[in-house]
């Protein structure tokens, strides 16, 4: 078939929307018509040529929702009709990873995923001449439709308004879950958020649902302030006005050093504050940020000598078959809030100025709706 989509030509190029081919799904994949789409800042990431991964011409997006047009061979679960979200973390529940519970990175077609093709080792994509074009974290929801593996889609509720739930395909639920999954945070806790963008106020609305006593969040855009307070921060920095050292200053304010502290920014030397701002003894320093390239952490051993954990989290800890649908449900019985956070919506024709608001840090979540 025909569908429209926008492409990643090259390395740090606007995306160019046109008309491109797509096979129908193969065995245990499924065509998905993507309803609506969110714009992550790792989509702006591989745009920009910082992705080791970085693979072109791509189709990227990866944050999205959409209705099941076509199933392939074998695939039991989904038919035509439900409504899904895609997952680039898939879980197959069958591999050695799905099978671990101390992980949720399913690895069962990492290697197909991180090459930009289905797990056969084909793209389904194709400009209309017939050159392939890579696929992206296994989603592509720059493409009004997409075929996606069987393993890598949540199926969801069907009143669940796709341009609202689209954003639980990544960035609510990373937020919410490095703080739910991963840091397992208990009531009465002190945290620190770095970067209060799409995915550093869901970990605020996390902390809120979890119960933190104390959430400082720390931006150098204090535009976000007012979003920040409304799910949950307590207290704001502005790094650019702090006059002294900033990791001292921090953890005056938590009293010793916060229980958890969150990287949402992807800078490493953020991401060495947020360590060194943990308390001494059993602080607990997630890292959600995606670095670029060459880019390394640093710190004196003498850091998680003293009791400080220095960890990651992709995807939020969550196993999206499981997971995903239980999100939306706290979605639209309202123990979360999606709403405020998408400040942007846009047709696919105008998703570059998405990444402009992205860039010019104006938005908190653009959203493309086909
Ligand atoms: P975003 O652009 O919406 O937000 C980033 C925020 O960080 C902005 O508010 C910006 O002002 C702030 N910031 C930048 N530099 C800073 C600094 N030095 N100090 C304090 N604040 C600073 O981006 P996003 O969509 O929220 O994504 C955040 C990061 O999380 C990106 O690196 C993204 O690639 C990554 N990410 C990781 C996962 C995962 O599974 N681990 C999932 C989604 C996104
Ligand atoms: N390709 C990059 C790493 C990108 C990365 O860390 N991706 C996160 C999801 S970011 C979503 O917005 C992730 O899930 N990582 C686990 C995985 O297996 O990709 C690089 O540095 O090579
Ligand atoms: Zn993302």
């Amino acid at each position: 078939m025909r569908t429209r989509a926008a492409v990643a030509v090259a390395a740090g190029k606007p995306l160019e929307v046109m008309d491109v081919n797509l096979a129908g799904p193969k065995a245990g994949e499924v065509l998905v018509e993507i309803k609506a789409t969110g714009i992550c800042h790792t989509d702006e990431f591989t745009l920009s040529g910082a992705d080791p991964e970085g693979l072109f011409p791509a189709i990227l997006g990866h944050e999205g929702a959409g209705v099941v047009l076509e199933v392939g061979k074998d695939v039991t679960s989904l038919k035509p009709g439900d409504h899904v979200i895609p997952l680039y973390t898939p879980e197959c529940r069958e591999c050695e990873y799905c099978l671990n519970p101390k992980t949720n990175l399913c690895q069962s077609i990492r290697n197909t995923q991180g090459q930009g093709l289905m797990p056969d080792g084909t793209s389904r994509f194709s400009t209309l001449d017939g050159d392939p074009i890579l696929h992206y974290m296994g989603c592509s929801t720059f493409a009004n439709h997409t075929v996606v593996p069987e393993i890598a889609l949540a199926k969801v509720r069907k009143d669940a308004p796709f341009d609202k739930i689209c954003y639980i395909g990544c960035g609510v639920t990373t937020g919410i879950g490095a703080v739910i999954n991963t840091a397992k945070v208990e009531i009465g806790s002190r945290a620190i958020v770095f970067g209060l963008g799409g995915i550093g106020l869901n970990v605020i609305q996390g902390l809120r649902l979890a119960g933190a006593d104390q959430i400082v969040g720390v931006d150098i855009n204090a535009s976000k302030v007012d979003m920040a307070k409304r799910f949950g921060m307590t207290d704001f920095v502005n790094p650019t006005e702090v006059e002294d050292d900033l990791v001292p200053f921090l953890v005056d304010l938590t009293k010793g050093g916060a229980d958890y502290t969150f990287d949402a920014t992807g800078n490493v030397d953020v991401m060495r504050t947020a360590l060194e701002a943990s308390h001494k003894g059993w602080g607990e320093s997630i890292i959600i940020g995606v670095a670029p390239a060459g880019a390394e952490i640093a710190t004196r051993p003498f850091q998680l000598v003293t009791g400080r954990s220095w960890r990651g989290t992709a995807f939020g800890g969550a196993r999206g078959r499981t997971d995903v649908p239980k999100i939306v449900d706290w979605y639209m019985d309202g123990k979360i809030e999606i709403d405020p956070m998408i400040t942007h919506t846009m047709g696919l024709d105008d998703i570059n100025k998405g990444f402009d608001l992205m860039h010019a840090g104006e938005s908190i979540r653009s959203v493309v709706v086909y």
